[in-house]
């Protein structure tokens, strides 16, 4: 195969509303590349892109695909991907390795809540892009309503390249303002006919050339000068100032397309190759020391893994793009992010399940390697002697849980190996083996997005699972002091045990400092710290342990023991068996034996004394509470907010951004079950959102009697 150079790569990806014909336009790319005899139909499942059997099964994208093309002798590489925001982990992720985004808007529907959310990723990473509205053979091809509303949503630097003539069905033709050429094309697609522009579309044809010839000049200082002079500007020149309005995304513009017909598609590709920005024109990356990667071939090689996945007969490969050097087979490089060193003993191009075996790659192209040891997405590999890591893809946080369990306890070692390998493929899904909660948590981006996991499992597997509800990581902590004193004895037969343990116990707060004197029932008492252990708790919050024994009443070196049996206490916390935190322990007296005190009596002594004094300090139950942001048409706002609220959620703030408002609140996770799903009943599905653990809160005193009785329960059960 062809050893492509820089400046003949360019890599797009697809993005678009589930349906848009994102899938069916990478078909048509490669068919005219070449690459294909024919082109495959969604409903024949036998496209490049959609080859997995649950795309074959539900009939759309669920992983994003790497494909490439060639066409004018340049390569196209295209990455598509899946339109659903449960499987936004695939379209982030190709943002990253693509240079330009083509936004595929189905004519039919004009801007649909896939391309809005879309449209936010892209621009989140400040990615260009350009607009193919797709479907126009389509009998409710609606093309004036599409750009009313592109303009509306996506703002005013929507701008038309071209329009289509005879929309609906028999659609062949599109007149194409840039070039001030009609466009025609047999039922067969393909290549275009460029014919003169006919006399009736002739003056709406000339008004949409001079709004873009307008546009491009607004990107380019030198152009709005000539502009202003000449009244006009050369096809040339038009073209330099499209390129720069792309790649400062001050012009996003519109394409027209028939992707199942073929139409328009040759069009797209021909000007992806000329005017879209490719690596060289891109802002370079940066490496782990803050410097510029240019993309230099003469440079030491350097690649990143953007995806991973798991093939049939083959097992796991890892798709890069090359940042820097030239990269060929049997190259040693040495992975940064493990220091293992790793042989390039084979080395492909990929089109979806296609492989063809290429023996070089230049800066700026993606490529596929197998049989790596160590290397997984997310990690960067060098030549040797260089350790660059860049910044890399950002995954959404997790926002949807569930707890999974194999339906036989003889699965259990399987599921675990299954979920590694279904985490590799989607690192947007996150496996969590809670100890605390004894659950095996798995977190997603949504309700679908976890069930289209659970199909895998049952199905590419064969694991039978059930889903359960996830338990929630409560707290315990106290209100109030409280003292207690407690006396462990034991002095029948044999050794004897004797220990007695007097303590105080009050709530701990970031920054406040030991009292002097306790007032208990009524009682002064007085406190004089001899030492203090700060104790950072493994699960959050502290334990502060002060001894403040006077008069030698307990060794020093039976200190210790107390603390372990208070410990004991902390982790299975007394109203619900959950961890505690936030306490100061004051020991400030008790009783030694002069024979039978040892370790263990004051271990015990400790932990019971710990426990009562607990029980009368006003114990709470704490609660996790997330960050939770919220971006919503205004439309719909007053519904999210009221909905919230039924939450126990606490709205912090409102903010206008472009195109939605955004939503801050602080809501308790407890009351986040399933709410992608209602978020997305309540609006249509076309609000975003994203949670953070933020704190622990006290419950409310109805939730924490209802979350005591529901444990007290279990607990009987057990
Ligand atoms: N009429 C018409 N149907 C199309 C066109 N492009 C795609 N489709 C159909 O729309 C459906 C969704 O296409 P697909 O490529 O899977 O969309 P994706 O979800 O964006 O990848 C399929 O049934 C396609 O056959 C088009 O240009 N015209
Ligand atoms: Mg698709």
């Amino acid at each position: 195969m062809k050893t492509y150079q820089t400046d003949q790569i360019k890599n797009i990806t697809l993005l678009g509303n589930s349906g848009s014909g994102k899938t069916i336009l990478g078909e048509a790319m490669l068919f005219n590349g070449g690459m294909i005899e024919r082109r495959g139909t969604i409903e024949g499942k036998n496209t490049t892109s959609d080859y997995r059997p649950i795309e074959h099964e539900n009939g759309n994208s669920i992983f994003s695909t790497v494909l490439y093309t060639e066409f004018q002798n340049k390569k196209i590489n295209i990455l598509d991907t899946p339109g659903l925001d449960d499987f936004s982990g695939g379209v982030i992720s190709s943002l990253y390795a693509a240079d330009t985004a083509v936004l595929v808007i189905n004519v039919q529907n004009g801007v649909e809540v896939g391309t809005e959310i879309h449209f936010r990723h892209a621009e989140k990473v400040n990615k260009p892009l350009i607009i193919a509205v797709n479907g126009l053979d389509h009998e409710k091809a609606n093309f004036e309503k599409s750009m009313e509303m592109l303009k509306q949503r996506l703002g005013n630097n929507v701008v038309i390249i071209q329009y289509p003539v005879n929309e609906g069905v028999g659609f062949n033709s599109i007149i194409d303002v840039l070039r001030m050429k009609m466009l025609s094309y047999t039922k067969d697609g393909g290549k275009a006919e460029v014919l003169d522009i006919p006399a009736d579309q002739a003056a709406k044809a000339e008004e949409l050339h001079a709004a873009l010839v307008e546009k491009a000049a607004e990107s380019d200082e030198s152009l709005m000068e000539l502009f202003f002079s000449n009244d006009s500007l050369s096809e040339e020149e038009v073209r330099k100032g499209i390129t720069k309005g792309i790649l400062s995304r001050g012009m996003f513009p519109v394409f027209c397309l028939s992707a199942k017909y073929n139409i328009g598609v040759d069009n797209l590709m021909e000007f992806i190759i000329s005017e879209t920005p490719s690596i060289i024109d891109l802002p370079a990356p940066k490496n782990s020391k803050g410097n510029e990667v240019k993309p230099n071939p003469a440079g030491p090689a350097s690649v990143y893994v953007f995806k991973s996945s798991i093939e049939e007969h083959i097992g796991e490969i890892n798709y890069f793009r090359v940042y820097s050097g030239k990269i060929t087979e049997n190259l040693d490089m040495v992975n940064s992010n493990n220091g293992t060193k790793e042989r390039l003993s084979q080395l492909y191009v990929c089109a979806g399940k296609n492989r063809n075996r290429v023996s070089e790659l230049s800066v700026g192209d993606i490529g596929a390697f197998v049989k790596l040891k160590n290397t997984k997405v997310g990690h960067t590999l060098n030549a040797p002697g260089n350790d660059w890591k860049y910044e890399g893809v950002i995954f959404p946080e997790p926002k949807y849980r569930t707890a999974i369990k194999a339906q036989s306890e003889s699965d259990d070692e399987k599921l675990g190996e299954a979920l590694n390998k279904i985490h590799l493929e989607d690192p947007t899904i996150i496996i969590e083996y809670s100890k605390e909660l004894k659950q095996i948590l798995v977190h997603g981006q949504g309700e679908y997005h976890l069930n289209i996991m659970k199909w895998h499992l049952d199905n590419i597997y064969k694991i039978p699972t059930n889903f359960n509800p996830p338990k929630i990581p409560y707290r315990e902590t106290i209100t109030k002091s409280a003292q207690a004193d407690y006396r462990h004895k034991k002095q029948s037969g044999g050794a004897g045990q004797f220990g007695e343990v007097h303590m105080i116990i009050e709530p701990y707060e970031e920054g406040s400092t030991e009292v002097s004197m306790q007032k208990i029932g009524g009682k002064d008492i007085k406190i004089s710290v001899r030492d203090k252990e700060v104790i950072e708790l493994p699960w959050g919050g502290k334990l502060v342990y002060v001894n403040s024994i006077v008069g030698g009443s307990i060794d020093a070196r039976f200190m210790p023991a107390i603390l372990k049996g208070i410990m004991e206490k902390m982790e299975v916390g007394p109203l619900t068996g959950s961890y505690a935190r936030d306490i100061r322990v004051y020991v400030y007296d008790g009783k030694m034996h002069p024979v039978d005190s040892n370790e263990i009596s004051f271990r015990l002594a400790g932990r019971n004394a710990f426990s009562q004094a607990f029980k009368n300090a006003g114990p709470r139950i704490l609660e996790p509470i997330y960050d939770v942001e919220i971006m919503v048409p205004a439309d719909r706002m007053g519904d999210v907010i009221s909905d919230l609220q039924g939450r126990r959620g606490m709205v912090l703030g409102m903010t206008s951004e472009k195109r939605f408002e955004v939503i801050k609140a602080k809501v308790p996770l407890a009351e986040m079950n399933k709410y992608s799903t209602a978020l997305s009943s309540i609006t249509g599905g076309r609000a975003m959102y994203t949670m953070k653990f933020s704190e622990y809160a006290q419950v409310p005193g109805d939730v924490q009697d209802a979350v005591i009785k529901a444990y007290t329960e279990e607990e009987e059960e057990e």
